[in-house]
């Protein structure tokens, strides 16, 4: 018997393509126990292929059919053709997997930081975030975005608020997600026109705002108050270098408190929820992408090693996470019962270099099952990464698996001990990161596969971030 899955709804000939495409070809070499073991007609390719869907048979099902279950056995019909084979024809690596299509991906980019149709009207409030999603997925492709800088330092002055912060564009009000989205974009770009279309004094103002009495911080002026809040805000003060002294207008003063950081660990304390995992604020369901913000945020405070193991019940913590990689599927989901979404190859995959800084671990997770994953069925035929097979490319999609498989290439180290040119001013947690070469993997990424760096809490090139924070650190006052 070859690898037991449900029945697919694509005709065996359709998935003939590839190494792997052809089931009677793994019938052929594998045993009456399904097994393997008649390797020497096996190419190489095939026998590490064949090894791989070997060792990741499907889970056995539960009896009882629910709606999850239901949309659980789509998803696996709709993903293995891709493990198994090559539908979308994309040329092989070494390891018969299919190569990054990084000139398809960057032309893909330039073409979501053009127009829009009108019926993206309702898009427009996200602006901000469709030009860091681009700019970072051109630059961890290793695209050179320095044309946009003008473009990005006008949109985004144009976007700020005269009280403080961005919004999606000229005229809306501030939001938390979009001056995030907006600053990082800036960092992106880099250079001192676009470093000082940032107002920070009103920054300053505008942050102070957003804090809250309990610690956390709200997303917009009566906003939701959520953990993308605490996140968003501390990134954006630490490479802006802000004062972390609240402004005398903030309201959460009148509660007594005085810094930013006020209450702020002990409110992401409460968002680890009874399963281990971490919620967008106290009570809700845990989500990758909230773990994500957490720790990141947490980051930013302090080391990781300190602020995770004081905040955190990282046993619970690491066993949620390691329970988000689907199986065989080899991506991610977001949240328990739920599906395989390249997006989370970032949100918990760059979990896990914050996490291994924290308890001196190394290699907690799989990282060959995740490249495998988005580069095998998370990449678009025509250009852009997506969710899972049968879905649209958009910038989100492509940022995040990209960011996904740069942790999965990448070792990212905190040097605590090591001496930086940024350290010991406020919030100077994140400039002891850096990377220390490439994982070595022999079975599914090959050397024309590799991504660039990406900084593990800001999610930016390593340059930008080092270039940003030397600007404002060397600036006196607002
Ligand atoms: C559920 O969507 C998704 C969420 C509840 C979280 C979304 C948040 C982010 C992507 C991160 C925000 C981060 C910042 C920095 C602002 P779903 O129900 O469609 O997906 P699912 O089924 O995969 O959970
Ligand atoms: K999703
Ligand atoms: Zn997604």
């Amino acid at each position: 018997m070859a690898i037991p899955r449900p029945q697919s709804s694509q005709s065996p000939s359709s998935r003939l393509e590839g190494i792997l495409a052809d089931t009677d070809r793994i019938e052929e070499l594998s045993d009456s126990d399904g097994d393997y073991e008649d390797m020497g007609t096996a190419t190489e390719e095939e026998q590490a292929n064949i090894a791989y869907l070997e060792s990741v048979r499907i889970p056995i099902q539960d009896q009882l059919q629910t709606d999850s279950s239901k949309v659980q056995n789509e998803t696996l019909q709709a993903v293995l053709p891709f493990l198994e084979g090559n539908p979308n024809d994309f040329p092989l690596n070494i390891f018969g997997i299919p190569q990054l299509q990084r000139m398809k991906h960057i032309a893909f980019l330039k073409q979501t930081l053009g127009d829009y149709p009108s019926a993206f009207a309702m898009m427009d409030a996200s602006r901000p975030w469709l030009v860091y999603w681009s700019l970072q997925g051109m630059s961890v492709l290793g695209h050179d975005i320095s044309e946009y800088r003008e473009r990005v330092a006008h949109t985004f002055s144009l976007a700020q608020h005269p009280t403080g912060g961005h919004g999606g564009g000229y005229g809306q009000l501030p939001h938390l997600a979009a001056t995030y989205a907006a600053v990082l974009s800036i960092v992106m770009v880099g250079g001192a026109e676009a470093y000082e279309s940032i107002n920070r004094k009103t920054m300053w103002h505008y942050l102070g705002q957003m804090k809250q009495a309990d610690g956390g911080f709200t997303m917009a002026d009566g906003g939701e108050e959520d953990i993308r809040g605490a996140f968003c805000a501390l990134v954006i003060m630490s490479l802006l270098h802000i004062p972390l002294e609240l402004p005398p207008d903030a309201p959460a003063r009148k509660s007594g408190l005085t810094s930013f950081t006020d209450g702020l660990g002990e409110w992401i304390s409460k968002c680890q929820s009874f399963d281990g995992g971490m919620s967008a604020a106290p009570g809700n369901e845990a989500h990758g992408a909230y773990a994500f913000c957490g720790l990141g945020c947490l980051s930013i405070i302090g080391p990781p090693k300190e602020t995770l193991n004081k905040y955190l019940d990282m046993m619970t913590l690491i066993h949620w996470l390691s329970a988000r990689q689907c199986s065989p599927e080899g991506g991610y989901n977001g949240r328990t019962n739920k599906l395989v979404d390249g997006c989370y190859s970032h949100w918990v995959g760059g979990c896990w270099s914050i996490l291994e800084a924290a308890i001196d671990g190394q290699d907690i997770w799989n990282r060959s099952a995740l490249s495998r994953y988005i580069l095998s069925a998370a990449q678009a035929k025509k250009g852009g990464l997506i969710d899972k097979p049968g879905k649209r490319a958009d910038a989100y999609h492509t940022c995040y698996n990209l960011a996904g498989l740069s942790a999965a290439q990448h070792k990212y180290v905190y040097e605590a001990d090591v001496q930086t040119e940024l350290g010991g001013g406020e919030l100077d947690a994140p400039y002891y990161w850096k990377a220390e070469g490439l994982f070595e993997d022999e079975r599914v990424w090959g050397s024309d596969d590799v991504v660039g760096e990406v900084h593990p809490i800001f999610v930016v090139p390593f340059k930008a971030v080092h270039e940003c924070r030397s600007y404002f650190d060397s600036k006196e006052g607002f």
